[in-house]
């Protein structure tokens, strides 16, 4: 792959991606394949990205997307295809039938991984990756000509490109850099987290169980035959050190029903963590020859698993838009690039509002509101219908 040294620390390429997270890797994989040059620009180190414990679960899409970035191998021989999915409601559950409903599944296999997949494919093809950078700016954003200043170990650098992709999630610069009168950002923020552990123990069930309960919401997820990801619903002011694994078991059992609570097996936590559950979009995803991608425009609530699956139809779209650009040198995928992603975007949050409102115990709820919750969740469970529609969703819309 060639980038121009044009003199000491300044390198040129097509697309700068700020952010070494899943969709900056992927994009620069897809690219990659085409042809088109990008340079990657991590803040923290490789292996600190690697071992952030996020997302699960797979849409189709997002496998199809590996597949076509040629990093599908391990996702295919690894990954646990479910075709269902379970939702309890105190001790009664029921299984939605997502593959029957939809023609189509999941894929169960880590963030972790996915990542590491395309970190691998991006060190054998030799494409860039600037770890440990410092300081990004993103110049001259409106222009033809942007280019990125920053630094690694105190020494200044320079990147001239044709576009920058933001893939720095919801904490990077590339928002920032949109100016506020050109943007618009709309929040919800709930009030409670997601205590999540990580156990080498076989799963509850071979299939997700999201549970409700008088005692708040629970998650069983898995990783594979012999690592579970469950979660509990907790205090915005729980800290991960508050809960002993014995505390965390306890609370686990109280709310997935009984009949599974009966065969969980339980062991040491090798990973014990809080996520904050946050509702967030901001408008418009591109600015000039910026375009945000990811976390880095919009965060869901993880209840239903679309964070990464989001960041990843956004990726379609730019890679897509970027492809048209110079294979056939037409802007109108580029062009469409914000308004087409934020029209998949919204309808990701409605479900994962949808679903998290739903599911959880909330501060305020009054009696009347927990009856709604009850009667929405035995309307799903006996309707074929609002099966089918949650079953669309949780598949993934298409792109
Ligand atoms: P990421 O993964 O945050 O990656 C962004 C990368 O950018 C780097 N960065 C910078 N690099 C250079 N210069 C800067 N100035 C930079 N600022 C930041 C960061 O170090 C990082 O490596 O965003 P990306 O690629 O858009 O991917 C999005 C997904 O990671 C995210 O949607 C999901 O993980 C969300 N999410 C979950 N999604 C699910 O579908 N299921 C889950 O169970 C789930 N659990 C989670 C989550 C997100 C969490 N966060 C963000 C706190 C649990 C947590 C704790
Ligand atoms: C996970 O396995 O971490 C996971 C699965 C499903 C979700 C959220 C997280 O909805």
């Amino acid at each position: 792959m060639l980038h121009w040294l044009w003199e000491d620390r300044i390198l040129k390429t097509q697309v700068a991606i700020i952010g070494g997270g899943p969709s900056g890797l992927l994009l620069a994989r897809l690219l990659e394949r085409r042809g088109i040059q990008s340079i990657v620009l991590e803040r923290k180190t490789k292996d600190y990205v690697l071992s952030r414990v996020r997302a699960g679960v797979l849409e189709r899409g997002f496998v199809s997307l590996m597949k076509e970035a040629g990093v599908s191998e391990r996702l295919e021989a690894e990954g646990y295809p479910h075709g269902g999915v379970n939702i309890s409601f105190n001790d009664d559950m029921f299984r939605v039938d997502i593959a029957a409903l939809t023609g189509h599944s999941v894929t169960v296999y880590g963030q972790t991984e996915v990542t590491r997949d395309l970190y691998e494919a991006r060190e054998k093809s030799g494409g860039i990756i600037e770890f440990n950078v410092e300081d990004v700016v993103i110049n001259d954003a409106k222009s033809d000509t942007p280019y990125l200043t920053y630094s690694i170990a105190g020494q200044a650098r320079r990147i001239d490109c044709d576009f920058v992709a933001g893939c720095d999630g919801f904490h990077g610069v590339s928002r920032q850099t949109i100016p506020e009168d050109v943007r618009t950002e709309y929040e919800k923020v709930y009030p409670f987290g997601w205590l999540g552990i990580l156990s080498e123990t076989p799963p509850v069930n071979h299939e997700l169980i999201y549970a409700s309960s008088d005692q708040g919401f629970a998650l069983a997820s898995m990783r594979n035959e012999n690592l579970c990801r469950y979660y509990i619903q907790c205090s915005l002011d729980d800290k991960p050190e508050d809960w002993s694994d014995d505390a965390f078991w306890a609370e686990f059992k109280r709310r997935i029903p009984a009949s599974a609570a009966e065969t969980l097996i339980t062991g040491p936590s090798i990973e014990k963590s809080i996520a904050r559950l946050r509702s967030f979009v901001t408008e418009p995803m591109r600015w000039g020859n910026l375009f945000l991608c990811g976390d880095a425009a919009h965060i869901v609530p993880p209840t239903g698993a679309k964070g990464l699956n989001t960041a990843a139809s956004d990726i379609h779209y730019l890679y897509n838009g970027l492809r048209e650009y110079y294979e056939n040198g037409s802007s109108t995928g580029i062009d469409a690039y914000s308004e087409k992603a934020l029209a998949r975007v919204w309808k990701t949050e409605r479900f994962s509002w949808w679903f998290s409102s739903l599911m959880h115990r909330f501060p305020d709820q009054t009696e009347f509101d927990l009856k709604m919750q009850a009667a929405e969740i035995a309307f799903l469970k006996s309707n074929e219908s609002a099966q089918r529609a949650m079953a669309e969703n949780y598949v993934g819309l298409p792109y």
